[in-house]
């Protein structure tokens, strides 16, 4: 693991241009969006820390496009990630978890179209737990058309320029990649600058941990069930069998899995017949983080950035991870793929 010493401190607004700098032909506009994402996120991180102790905490009371409750610091991740956007002017449509339909910005000729979803995990807000924001960055295909529509976001994982997150825990870290791997900053509160602490991490080939809401165990197919069952298991490699771990957050989950290896799942069942997690602005990003460090990202049946998408708020199951950890699991679901039906 390469990390930084302490003596050149790297901050994300340096290592950006520095990284830009790289490719003669870059116009910056890349690296401006990353910088605004990264400007909303400290923001955000700033109201989340002392979320007890002002009024942002808890309901607003409105209902999210889902039908879920709105909390105040959704609506304000929401507000900030997006005026950010709005300044720089290079972004002209966003889709985001709060919205129904696609936010148009003011710049119509934007080449970038962001998803994000500003603050997943937010049940946890009320509880101190951590949370998140995500974004996924597309380029816009057709851009000398004036009219901005949603079939121009409806674009598989695969074609993401960009993709990342801001997890807000014990202390507040972003991930991003551009392709070329994934590199990690922590926000060191007393600079306010987030600070490179990985230029390019690696998931562990295989982990000892295992990601699921167990809750459901009696509406997941027979594949899922026999391969948790092997999970708690003796592991003949440690000894012991896997421990299990859910936070209840998407984006701490997966930062944990891509520290210390091991597989998150979030599967299809009686109640989320298609899983509960949105493809675009949740699976999509983080499988491309998790993929440019090295691990896998299914569906079940096939890689999730390479779903087509027919919907922008349309939702997938999800086995993401370790690779050895999710080819085992999808190993399981094809040797009993017969018996699929949910008990
Ligand atoms: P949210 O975007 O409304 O917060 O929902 C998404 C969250 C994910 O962060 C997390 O993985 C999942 O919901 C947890 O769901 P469950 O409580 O069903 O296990
Ligand atoms: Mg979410």
């Amino acid at each position: 693991m390469q990390t930084v010493s302490e003596a050149r401190l790297v901050t994300l607004e340096e290592y950006i241009i520095q990284s830009q700098n790289r490719f003669p032909g870059a116009t910056g506009e890349l690296s401006q969006l990353l910088r605004d994402i990264g400007l909303a996120a400290k923001i955000i991180s700033r109201e989340v820390n002392k979320a007890g102790i002002t009024n942002i905490l808890g309901v607003d009371g409105s209902k999210n496009v889902h039908g879920e409750e709105v909390k105040k610091l959704d609506v304000f991740s929401d507000h900030q990630l997006i005026s950010a956007l709005e300044r720089s002017q290079i972004t002209c449509m966003v889709i985001s978890e709060e919205n129904d339909g696609i936010v148009r910005l003011s710049s119509k000729g934007g080449k970038y179209i962001v998803y994000l979803d500003p603050l997943d995990g937010s049940s946890n807000i009320d509880v101190n737990v951590s949370v998140g924001s995500i974004f996924s960055i597309y380029m816009r295909e057709a851009r000398f058309d004036p009219t901005v529509k949603e079939s121009d976001a409806l674009q598989p994982g695969i074609r993401q320029v960009a993709a990342g997150y801001v997890l807000y825990g014990s202390s507040t870290t972003l991930a991003y990649t551009t392709g070329l791997g994934v590199s990690l900053f922590t926000l060191d509160p007393s600079i306010g600058e987030f600070i490179l602490c990985n230029r390019n991490i690696k998931i562990p080939q295989k982990g000892t941990i295992y990601s699921i809401n167990e809750g459901s165990y009696n509406s997941w197919d027979l594949g899922l069930k026999k391969y948790i069952k092997y999970c708690q298991e003796t592991d003949p490699e440690t000894g012991r069998p896997y421990s299990a771990r859910y936070i209840g957050s998407m984006v701490a989950d997966v930062h944990r899995t891509l520290i210390k290896g091991g597989i998150f799942i979030y599967p299809h069942s009686n109640r989320y017949p298609e899983g509960k997690l949105r493809l675009m602005y949740e699976c999509n990003p983080l499988s491309m983080i998790i993929e440019q460090a090295g691990g896998m990202a299914s569906n079940g049946e096939r890689r999730i950035m390479e779903i087509e998408p027919v919907a922008i708020h349309q939702r997938t199951p999800i086995y993401m991870g370790s690779p050895i950890n999710v080819r085992k699991v999808l190993d399981f679901l094809v040797e009993y793929a017969e018996e699929k039906t949910l008990a």
